[in-house]
């Protein structure tokens, strides 16, 4: 690969982590292209920042409409772009709603793994370009064993997960095919103030603030008893870009090593605003509600459950540490911290 050009290609660019790893990468000085949707309404909120119009001489970053359920246009872009990196983020990224939408999920999340690598293949890039695949911890699904590593083995609990076991292995066999260098980070959950809306933990920093501010009173959660392996997005983004940098292309966990509940990351959050929870026993869920004092803050909402759920992942990031130099920096405390002061300071700001 010719040292000089570092030109990236980044689906999902307009997601959390597209969002830090486009800022990873302009650091870096890399030529950064990003594919992102079509939509009614503005979806580049989390890169407006690091937009310079297209005319501006030396401008480094760039957007090129596209989809991961249309293959004629991946292949353009590639071609137009000729990345030496390519970064496959782009997802319907959203476990509750990939059971609502299997389809479209099995379309974008697992098909759309395989038009990008075709892509590479049908322009011949298989030796100029490198290939990074948002891989997840949700491959491990129903507890096959802890703390999971490269080698436990995956169930997948959930069409998305099935959607990304295909891509996961795809990736694999497009390496081993034709020697790609093609790699999978298994990413363990990781979230910032950029992370989406729904997800469960800025589900409860937004609700924090909005509460703090006496703007909402109750928060409606689903399974508090669910355990999770969470990290802040800015660190896992390094990770990627440390998975690419490999002379040979591998899978990697990257995760914390620490696995907390639901619960925990809601006290964690409330006591950000120094709101007391009240709960009501341990190991409520159909009826379980949270109190402060003498007012009902959050409450279980079965609509919130699952289908199928994965209850405890925990990562063991040792290989990452050994090979890729890589741990991550921030703690769920101060990840918590973090999310609740950006979410106070956006409802402020927006009242
Ligand atoms: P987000 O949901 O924040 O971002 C997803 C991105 O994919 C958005 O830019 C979205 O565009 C784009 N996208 C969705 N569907 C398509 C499509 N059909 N074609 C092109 N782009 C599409 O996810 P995250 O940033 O949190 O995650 C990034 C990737 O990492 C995803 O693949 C996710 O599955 C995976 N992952 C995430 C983890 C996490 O904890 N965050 C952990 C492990 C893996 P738009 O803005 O228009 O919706
Ligand atoms: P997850 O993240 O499914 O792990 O997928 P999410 O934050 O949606 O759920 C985490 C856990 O919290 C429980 N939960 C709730 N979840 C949501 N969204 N809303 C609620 O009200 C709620 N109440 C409880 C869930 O049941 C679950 O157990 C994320 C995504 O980023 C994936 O793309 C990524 O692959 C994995 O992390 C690793």
């Amino acid at each position: 690969m010719p040292e000089h050009r570092k030109v990236a290609l980044v689906t999902g660019i307009t997601g959390q982590d597209g969002s830090y790893l486009a800022e990873l990468l302009l650091a870096k000085g890399y030529e950064v292209h990003g594919i992102k949707r079509r939509s009614s309404s503005f979806n580049t909120g989390r890169i407006d920042h690091l937009y310079h119009d297209r005319h501006v001489p030396g401008a480094s970053f760039r957007l090129h409409h596209g989809d991961l359920t249309d293959a004629t246009n991946l292949i353009r872009i590639l071609a137009q772009v000729k990345p030496t990196e390519i970064y496959n983020l782009g997802a319907q990224s959203h476990v509750a709603v990939s059971f609502e939408t299997p389809e479209y999920t099995a379309n974008s999340d697992a098909l759309g793994t395989l038009r990008l690598l075709e892509a590479v293949r049908i322009l011949g890039m298989e030796k100029t370009a490198r290939f990074y695949q948002a891989s997840t911890s949700e491959l491990y699904g129903k507890v096959q064993a802890v703390p999971q590593d490269e080698t436990t083995p995956f169930y997948p609990r959930s069409p998305y997960a099935a959607a990304k076991l295909y891509a996961y292995w795809i990736v694999v066999n497009y390496r081993e095919a034709y020697g790609l260098h093609a790699s999978n980070g298994i990413l363990f959950n990781h979230e910032s103030p950029r992370r989406g809306e729904t997800f469960v933990t800025r589900k409860i920093t937004r609700a924090v603030a909005a509460i703090s501010l006496g703007k909402q009173d109750t928060l409606y959660l689903g399974n508090l008893d669910a355990r999770r392996d969470w990290g802040h997005a800015r660190d896992y983004v390094e990770g990627m870009w440390r998975i690419l940098q490999q002379e040979t292309s591998d899978d990697y966990v990257l995760a914390t090593g620490e696995t907390y509940t639901v619960r925990h990351f809601c006290d964690l959050a409330f006591a950000e605003a120094g709101i007391a929870i009240d709960w009501q026993g341990e190991g409520v869920n159909e009826t379980g509600t949270c109190k402060k004092t003498g007012k009902v803050v959050v409450r279980v909402d079965p609509a919130y459950f699952r289908p199928t759920e994965v209850d405890l992942l925990i990562g063991n990031p040792d290989k990452a540490k050994r090979v890729l130099g890589w741990s991550h920096t921030v703690t769920l405390p101060e990840l918590a911290s973090e999310m609740v002061a950006a979410d106070i300071a956006e409802l402020k700001a927006n009242a």
